[in-house]
């Protein structure tokens, strides 16, 4: 067989669009039939947060869900000027929404343009952009991460920034504004579209929705794309570590997993991966487990397999768990309520800084020194890992009798959300920039572009516009103010996946039945079925018709009524 570079690999594959897709030049957005609330949403809905969002969005509130038919006549369209600005962390399939994007626009019409703004946010604010020309998205096709224009987490709609971004649309002669982005990218989107409308901007504003962390969740929109790609990478190398741990009979590996808060990447990766143990997030918060508690259960599983003679184990962390634990939890939000100041730790309630003594001194200094952008704890950056192994050595020694024990510490993150995109990825985010396209063309503002069906091979699943404003609720921002906003979807512990995992830990835990998925494949594997190439929990939450009917859109209000 000849040897294939990687470089011939990525152009060789050519992302296969939805039907209902192809021809985007043709295709007009019409309502979509089965949503009954979403169709009378300015008349019968009464609840309060409804109302309010209604008022604080008034103009983009009034659409519903939306599909797209072939009905249009390519000699009527006209060329479009469209800019695009990717938001937030990487996540592979990132590229192919621009290259679904540039080739729908070009469809439309071949004298469309597209704009990529640099740095994310940055980029708009500062009118600092990139025309994308076909030469130039050559050879960023099917490949992974952001950087054919980079990314960043710079706020778009303080009330300055949405008069610069108003102003580089004028400026820029722009029909649309396509953001990419997760549920605070996409909460700004909304707040964009509104305000774009409000002063009679003609730039049709729409989101397309993305994050390696799986939490963003409505209608319509059963993952956003990055996921499949990073936990399929993740799974490979805890495969390896799996694979070593029963080679060598002589580490516990304590992996932790990127994911701001929600524990999606971890159960998914547990059911790719078959780990000893695995730690979710949601699932502590609802059993309202201590730290004491989780430690004491991992140091149970490990005396258990130290009892049949194994030494050595794998164990699966999500990073955000430790937002989930309850008295770190209060211990987080009484440092974020305080100022920053160099002597914190004596400003902390007395049950607060004994908590904070037991713990090493490198967790302490994370919790009180480092702080993201909002200026609230890193959560992210405390090395949680090698946390519980300082906690579980402790209680070992101290309450079971010392049995052996060596861990080590790992940490899978950065690499998986730049990593090669999957073949899933690949289309969805392809069909999801063709989407973008169609959507701008019918000025859907405040839309976000959509693919329905995910298990279904590329071909045969659905595209659909979703209004976000209908994805909004009120929330508690950083700095306290009740506002409206996405809500971050997570691991919901009565799902059919959850309770799929509740069966198998036990076996788990003690047997070894590691999986080794090997490494992740640009192209689907041969005889493609779904249940080979979408991720698992995805599958086994649709699967279950019980589940899909009673929680088609957890987060999201609207009601639909069958055909
Ligand atoms: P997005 O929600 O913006 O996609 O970011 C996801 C993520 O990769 C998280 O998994 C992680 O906690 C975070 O970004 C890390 O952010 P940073 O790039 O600031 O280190």
């Amino acid at each position: 067989m000849p040897y294939i570079t990687p470089e011939e690999c990525l152009s060789s594959f050519s992302p296969t669009l939805p039907k209902e897709l192809r021809n985007p030049e043709l295709l007009v957005t019409i309502p979509a039939p089965t949503c009954k609330a979403c169709s009378s949403k300015t008349g019968d809905q009464t609840d309060e947060i409804t109302q309010k969002i209604l008022l604080a969005f008034p103009h983009i509130s009034k659409g519903g869900y939306v599909k797209a038919v072939k009905q249009g006549s390519p000699e009527h369209n006209c060329p479009l000027r469209v800019g695009i600005m990717l938001s937030g962390g990487p996540a592979p399939g990132g590229h192919n929404v621009l290259s679904g994007l540039f080739d729908g626009l070009k469809k439309i019409h071949p004298d469309s343009i597209l704009l990529g703004f640099i740095e994310g946010g940055q980029g708009i604010i500062n009118q600092e952009y990139v025309a994308i020309s076909s030469e130039f998205l050559h050879s960023y096709r099917n490949s992974g991460g952001f950087n054919i224009i980079s990314t960043g987490r710079q706020s778009i709609v303080t009330k300055d920034n949405k008069k610069k971004c108003l102003t580089a649309a004028q400026n820029l002669d722009l029909d649309g504004l396509v953001i990419v982005g997760g549920d605070g990218s996409n909460t700004a989107t909304a707040i964009l579209a509104n305000y774009f409308a409000e002063n009679n901007s003609k730039t049709t504003v729409v989101g397309v929705p993305k994050t390696i962390d799986g939490d963003i969740h409505s209608k319509y929109l059963e993952l956003p794309f990055g996921f499949d790609s990073a936990t399929k990478f993740y799974s490979n190398l805890i495969g390896n570590i799996s694979r070593d741990a029963l080679s060598c009979q002589a580490h516990y590996h304590f992996i932790k997993l990127m994911g701001r808060s929600a524990s999606h990447i971890a159960l998914e990766c547990a059911f790719q991966t078959h780990p000893n143990m695995v730690l979710i997030g949601e699932e502590i918060a609802a059993k309202n487990l201590s730290l004491k508690a989780i430690v004491s259960e991992i140091c149970t599983v490990i005396a258990e397999r130290a009892s049949i003679g194994k030494y050595y184990g794998v164990v699966l962390i999500p990073e955000g768990i430790i937002e989930f634990i309850p008295e770190i939890k209060l211990l987080i939000e009484e440092i974020n309520s305080l100022p920053t100041s160099e002597n914190i730790e004596n400003l902390l309630s007395e049950k607060s800084q004994r908590l904070l003594q037991s713990f090493p001194k490198k967790v302490q200094h994370q919790l009180l020194s480092d702080r993201d952008a909002h200026g609230n704890v890193y959560v992210s950056k405390i090395s949680v890992d090698s946390f519980l192994i300082y906690l579980v050595e402790k209680e070992l020694r101290e309450n079971f009798k010392n049995v052996p024990f060596n861990a080590v510490s790992h940490f899978l993150g950065y690499e998986g959300r730049c990593c090669l995109p999957s073949a899933f990825d690949n289309d969805y985010g392809y069909a999801l920039g063709v989407g973008a396209a169609v959507l701008v063309k019918n000025k859907n503002n405040g839309y976000l572009s959509c693919i329905d069906n995910l298990m279904l091979t590329p071909e045969n699943r659905n595209f659909r516009g979703v209004p976000i404003s209908g994805m909004l609720t009120l929330l508690k921002n950083a700095s306290g103010e009740t506002i409206p906003m996405i809500k971050k979807h997570l691991v919901d512990i009565s799902s059919p996946a959850f309770q799929k995992l509740e069966l198998y830990r036990k076996i788990w835990s003690l047997e070894d039945s590691y999986r080794f998925p090997g490494p992740l494949q640009i192209q689907y594997p041969p005889e493609t079925s779904s249940d080979t190439f979408c991720p698992f929990t995805l599958l086994i939450n649709k699967l279950d018709d019980n589940y899909t009917t009673k929680k088609p859109a957890l987060n999201h209000r609207c009601i639909e009524i069958p055909d």
